[in-house]
């Protein structure tokens, strides 16, 4: 049977809004990991993360918020999510805001350099998160997680990463909100961005399909990264940072479908779920659900690809 390991990681010191600390929670509530096990993986919850100690730190930019808290979260979940990618086939990651994944993605990493293999990274967010600890001015460093785990610099004070993702190795999907700063370096260092007007333009399937083709031909392991607010507010309302136009149920849940049926995933973060801000649960029940999907449940069992 195919393992899975379960790490919530309460981090909310990356965003100015309270209540992502009770993300890792909800996920639970919702029987994520119960949903798991009926879908035919073997699942151990192996508990929240808790951070590092924190180091006395400051920074050029005074905009920057918590710097001591969000080394200190990601020094220890990237610990915590390389022994986990070594421990089972399955990582997945309850967050927590967006600042998680420089500890998840980072760690998971690491285990993909040690077998030899290339890291993909598939970004599915309203933002790009590829500011450096210079160019933000919001100063929430959940706006900057991409930026950290590729390896650019500007991250004084963090532990490197071991193995930094190539930006050419990642995809983005979803997005409708970038900052100047991001504009620039993300054209600039190569990542695949299919924002919401490609995604008008030509649907989920071909640029999906074109980014997992390219994993497969690697040898890839991929990572997915799926924030709250890659989808639209009036399904999931539970998010600090809420823009119109994201993707619609169906948009999510064919993603979900196609990164199952491709094998190809190896690793998954619940980002930006914020409980205080939910409607009846929708938003945490629609995250686990599209969980579910990216695991296998299906409407009707289907022996091959129809697309
Ligand atoms: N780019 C904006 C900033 O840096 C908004 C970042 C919001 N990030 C998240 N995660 N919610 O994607 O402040
Ligand atoms: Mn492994
Ligand atoms: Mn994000
Ligand atoms: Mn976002």
């Amino acid at each position: 049977m195919k393992t899975c390991q379960i790490l919530g990681v309460p981090t909310q010191s990356g965003t100015s809004e309270r209540g992502c600390i009770m993300g890792p929670t909800a996920f639970r509530i919702a029987g994520l990991p119960e949903i798991l096990q009926e879908l035919g993986w073997q699942v151990e919850d192996v508990g929240d993360a808790v951070p590092a100690a924190m180091p006395d730190v400051s920074h050029s930019n005074p905009a920057v918020r918590n710097l001591d808290a969000i080394i200190a979260w990601t020094k220890s979940v990237g610990e915590r999510a390389y022994e986990m990618a070594k421990a089972c086939d399955f990582p997945i990651f309850l967050g927590g805001d967006h600042s998680m994944s420089a500890g998840t993605v980072s760690g998971v990493a690491r285990h993909t350099q040690e077998l030899g293999q290339p890291q993909f990274v598939l970004w599915l967010d309203a933002h790009t998160d590829l500011h450096t600890l210079h160019t933000t001015t919001s100063g929430n460093l959940h706006g900057t997680p991409v930026a950290y785990f590729t390896g650019q610099s500007g991250f004084e004070g963090f532990p490197p990463p071991a193995a930094p993702v190539d930006p050419r190795n990642m995809c983005m999907m979803g997005i409708r909100s970038v900052d100047q700063a991001e504009k620039r370096h993300v054209a600039e260092i190569g990542i695949t961005v299919f924002d919401m007007r490609a995604i008008d333009e030509q649907g989920i399937v071909g640029p999906l399909n074109s980014f997992l083709d390219r994993v497969r031909a690697a040898n890839g392991r991929l990572h997915v990264s799926l924030d709250v607010d890659f989808l639209n507010p009036d399904i999931a309302p539970a998010v600090g940072t809420t823009v119109n136009g994201g993707a619609t149920f169906r948009e999510a849940h064919l993603i979900m479908e196609m990164l199952h049926d491709s094998g190809l995933v190896t690793s998954l973060d619940l980002a930006e779920l914020n409980p205080f801000l939910d409607v009846r649960a929708k938003t945490a029940l629609l995250m686990t659900d599209l969980a579910a999907s990216l695991f296998g449940r299906r409407v009707l069992k289907r022996k091959t690809r129809t697309y």
